[in-house]
């Protein structure tokens, strides 16, 4: 069986990867649809050497497709993505708009793939700085339990997509021939807030719009996503969550400082921690001090892996450690968690909308 495809966002940063991911995914696609704004109607792109025109994302464009990629902004994915799982098309979306809705499932495929099971024509794929923490969250927990989990990211440009990279691109050159009037920063930290910052030789501890009690969106994302994905409850008490997000001056690739605490009366050791961590698909121990051997940003880049290193216990608190990961926020934080979970819905056949379901996202 092959399937009839369709991306929307196609010519995004996330949306072209996505191109490149399922191009090199395990699924057989018989016809690729890309679909994006009016603005980039037209264009041409690439599809296993095949030219593909960019057509205009409209409910019609769902037609005959069996499964969509989304990737062009919450409030594209919230009118169109319900137009699709009407036409019988399965959706796996890479925006916030569904990620909290209790019909959707939110899934990282190595932490909890089960949940496809009863998805009703969408699958959520959660925020990049989520995915990487549960990745290396998710064996210490099976093994030992989690009681509590502080993160501070510092996270890259590539996050706020590719104009975000041009912008801290073009600042940097600028600053660097000592021409400030050419900083003109105006997206960064976030599109549509009053103030913009320059990112270039700068940090920025803000990620998406505030909310009333001082932390961002994305640190609300953080906690709430994480304890959806781990414990299926996204206001579940049993794993405390807080979180600082930082934009940092990186192109690519997310980094993150974790401290955590675990339940367990009986403490691992960092070998053990280290063994948990190397056993799970798709997590990587970059650890080794001695020969300063550690994750980083550049060498995580165009890889599907989660990497993790600086395990280490808090030196004052008995069963607490702290740990850093880094994961290319592009690929397992977008494009490719949303090809794999793709995957597993044709390896578990599942690429098919329950009777109902379009009733559920009806908007009207
Ligand atoms: C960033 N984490 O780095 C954000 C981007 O909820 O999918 C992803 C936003 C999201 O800016």
């Amino acid at each position: 069986e092959k399937y009839r495809v369709a991306i929307l966002g196609a010519t995004g940063a996330v949306g072209t990867r996505m191109i490149q991911q399922l191009e090199q995914s395990t699924i057989p696609v018989g016809e690729i649809r890309l679909l994006a704004s009016a603005r980039s109607a037209g264009k041409t792109l690439s599809f296993n050497g095949k030219s593909i025109v960019v057509e205009e994302a409209r409910p019609e464009s769902f037609d005959g497709i069996d499964l969509v990629l989304a990737s062009a902004g919450g409030s594209n994915s919230a009118r169109l993505l319900p137009e699709a799982v009407k036409r019988g098309a399965v959706c796996v979306d890479n925006t916030s708009y569904f990620r909290m809705n209790d019909q959707v499932p939110l899934v990282v495929p190595e932490v909890n793939e089960k949940d496809l099971a009863w998805h009703h024509g969408i699958i959520a794929n959660p925020n990049c700085s989520t995915i990487q923490m549960v990745m290396a969250l998710e064996p210490v927990r099976q093994k030992y339990g989690l009681t509590r989990v502080i993160v501070s990211t510092y996270q890259a440009a590539g996050g706020a997509g590719q104009s975000a990279i041009d912008e801290l691109e073009t600042e940097s050159q600028a600053y660097l021939n000592r021409d400030s009037e050419k900083v003109t920063p105006a997206i960064l930290p976030v599109k549509g807030d009053t103030h913009h910052y320059q990112l270039a030789f700068n940090l920025l501890p803000q990620i998406d719009v505030f909310e009333a009690d001082g932390y961002t969106h994305e640190e609300w994302k953080m906690i709430h996503e994480t304890k959806k994905i781990m414990l299926g409850d996204k206001n579940s008490p049993e794993i405390k969550v807080t979180a600082t997000c930082v934009r940092v001056p990186v192109s690519v690739g997310h980094g993150e400082s974790v401290w955590f605490e675990v339940a367990d009366q009986q403490k691992p050791t960092i070998a053990q921690l280290h063994q948990s961590m190397a056993a799970f698909p798709g997590l990587v121990v970059v650890d080794d001090p001695a020969s300063q051997l550690y994750p980083q940003p550049k060498t995580a880049e165009g890889r599907r892996e989660t990497f993790v290193g600086r395990v280490r216990p808090d030196l004052e608190t008995p069963g607490a450690y702290n740990l850093w990961i880094v994961a290319d926020n592009l690929l397992k934080g977008a494009a490719w968690n949303s090809v794999q979970i793709a995957e597993r819905l044709v390896a578990d056949d599942l690429v098919r909308v329950p009777e109902g379901s379009a009733a559920l996202f009806a908007t009207e």
